[in-house]
């Protein structure tokens, strides 16, 4: 009613999310953001559709957010896309699931290219179909003369499996004498993970009201903040992310110096 009788309701309401950006980036915006993306199937249930189809709209989201962490200036950016528990779904999703990294980046792409962003992949990627590998690994060559926002994809991703491979590959280096026990520190082992190089999250976000890590970078959010909403991944707008954007700053600012 009111929308109808004010021309202008609608460019206010996109001023706002603009104000909110230009809030945010005003304040220390946190160096890598992960997420956890759950509740792409209860959305779908939600309105009687196949959970397929709450997957389909999730990815929608992956490119929105991906935007504007990019826009307000995240470095890196880790989304969890599949964990190696997802096989135990149904053949039907996990085929479908396949598919949309290569449904992902037909589509948008040439648009992460456009905006400077670098794709990268962090998970076991043997297990994973060809068609699937093909797609990522072009979308990475591709990318890899991008310095902007790293988007991350943790794809057949485990930490457990992770931390035992990383022990494994220690315990190789330390015989061949590649390394000494005596090095073997927090920092030395980190540099065995996926996510070598790259600094911890400082901000963990998971959708759809679970608050647990399920098997997700378990060494890497020893200091991460966390946040947990209870929207569901499809629905999780521009708006949520600033909310946890802005959660986060102001604990930096109560916690600023202390406890640091
Ligand atoms: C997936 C959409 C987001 C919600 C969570 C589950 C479903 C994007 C990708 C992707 C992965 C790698 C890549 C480019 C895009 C993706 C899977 C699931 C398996 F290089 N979204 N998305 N991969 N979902």
């Amino acid at each position: 009613m009111l929308n109808k009788l004010n021309p202008w309701k609608k460019e206010s309401n996109t001023s706002t999310l603009r104000d909110r950006i230009e809030k945010v980036k005003r304040s220390s915006i946190p160096e890598h953001v992960a997420i956890i993306m759950d509740g792409n199937g209860r959305w779908a249930r939600k309105r009687s559709l196949p959970r397929i189809a709450g997957h389909h709209e999730g990815m929608k989201v992956v490119r929105k957010i991906t935007k504007l962490a990019n826009q307000i200036g995240v470095k890196t950016l880790t989304l969890y896309a599949f964990s190696t528990e997802n096989w135990k779904r149904p053949k039907t999703e996990v085929d479908y699931l396949m598919k949309l990294p290569e449904e992902f980046l037909d589509t948008f792409l040439p648009e992460l290219i456009e905006e400077n962003v670098q794709v990268r992949m962090m998970g076991y990627k043997d297990q994973l179909p060809a068609y699937t590998i093909r797609a990522v690994d072009k979308a990475i060559e591709d990318t890899k003369k991008n310095d902007g926002l790293i988007l991350n994809f943790a794809l057949n991703y485990g930490s457990r499996a992770e931390i035992i491979d990383a022990v494994r590959s220690v315990l190789t280096d330390c015989k061949s004498g590649i390394i000494k026990e005596n090095e073997i520190d927090e920092e030395l082992f980190s540099s065995y993970l996926m996510t070598a190089k790259m600094p911890d999250p400082d901000l963990l976000i998971r959708t759809s009201g679970e608050i647990r890590l399920s098997n997700f970078m378990l060494w890497q959010v020893a200091y991460t903040e966390f946040w947990f909403t209870d929207v569901l991944w499809p629905d999780f707008s521009e708006t949520d992310f600033l909310t946890a954007i802005e959660a986060y700053q102001s604990r930096q600012r109560r916690f600023g110096g202390v406890n640091g």
